[in-house]
């Protein structure tokens, strides 16, 4: 049997005091805000398991498509001995990878979820049985540390999640994750491409509610882990579209004038009839851009890959 190591990088308590601070920081500033983060508990994980399955969400759909397509491609071009992946969740889109990457031996799953990252560990050792798993509880935005795995390395960061971050943000990810890797090693990048206001408005406000559920989870975390009252009912899902940043924007807007109380903060949050709490910004993105900000960060894009579509793509880079 091949091991299964687990590391933590975050303390135990690590999370509620980040969230403790997200809130406050968020919820006392104009306008307000809440990081997407913490969309994520059991319910809300669930939720966006949903949400990929709906007609209107095309990103997963669009980023399986070409991983299947491509594996065997990034295989040959990176010769990667040693998986990464950031936000690996279920780990569902490593299957294709791992199957396609014969000199992988270790594979790196990265999640705040210890729950996630057993789980999924555990059944690919099993489709992959002398597959070292290391896995690493870390949050992926707060710096990086790598075990000493087998080069060349590669990096995937998938989903689009990249998109959640704001640009000064996302700068700052992707020269953490370069500071983590040597020359030969690669990145795989999955982004969102930016496209018809319509087509992205549906996908993040779909007809059945979901998204809407998922966006006032985030109401029902907060209720649960600090005591406020939040009521969900009291707010309306936004999705929109800023042509000028070329992100949607989700936002809870509140239906009346109301004031919410957060004792674990001893915090009461007014919100006037009408006003908007931002919970997600969700970038779209340019071949162009994805190149800049990844030269910008000490990476040459090499592959540029989409769908048959032209929604979604996936970029190879070395480090
Ligand atoms: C897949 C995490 C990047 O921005 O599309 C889905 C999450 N938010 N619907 C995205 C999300 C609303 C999301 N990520």
């Amino acid at each position: 049997m091949s091991p299964f190591l687990l590391t933590r990088t975050l303390p135990e308590d690590a999370t509620d005091a980040a969230l403790r601070a997200d809130v406050l920081q968020g919820l006392t500033h104009s306008p307000k805000t809440l990081p997407p983060k913490w969309f994520y508990d059991a319910h809300g994980s669930e939720l966006f398991e949903k949400i990929t399955e709906l007609p209107e969400y095309y990103p997963t759909r669009a980023e399986r498509e070409i991983l299947i397509a491509r594996a065997g491609e990034i295989a040959t071009a990176t010769g990667a001995r040693t998986l990464v992946e950031l936000g690996s969740g279920s780990s569902e889109k490593t299957r294709s990878l791992l199957k396609a990457l014969a000199d992988v031996h270790t594979y790196v799953p990265v999640d705040v979820s210890e729950s996630a990252l057993t789980q999924a560990g555990h059944a690919l050792m099993e489709e992959h049985p002398g597959l070292d798993v290391h896995a690493l509880i870390a949050d992926f935005t707060g710096g990086l540390a790598m075990p000493g795995t087998p080069g060349p390395r590669l990096v995937a960061f998938l989903g689009g999640t990249i998109g959640n971050l704001l640009p000064a943000e996302r700068a700052a990810f992707l020269a953490s994750v370069r500071a983590l890797l040597s020359p030969g090693d690669a990145l795989l990048l999955g982004t969102d491409l930016v496209k018809d206001e319509s087509v992205l408005v549906a996908a993040y406000d779909d007809a059945a509610g979901v998204t809407a559920a998922f966006n006032k989870n985030v109401l029902t975390v907060v209720n649960r882990e600090l005591g406020a009252d939040f009521d969900p009912d009291a707010f309306d899902h936004v999705a929109l579209w800023d042509t000028q940043h070329e992100w949607i924007e989700m936002r809870l807007r509140s239906r009346t004038a109301q004031t919410v109380k957060i004792p674990a903060l001893d915090l009461a949050v007014h919100f006037a009839d009408g006003e908007e709490l931002r919970t997600e910004i969700s970038a779209k993105f340019r071949e162009e851009g994805v190149r800049g900000e990844l030269a910008a960060a000490g990476f040459a894009l090499t592959h540029w890959w989409t769908d048959e579509e032209g929604r979604f793509a996936l970029s190879l880079s070395r480090a």
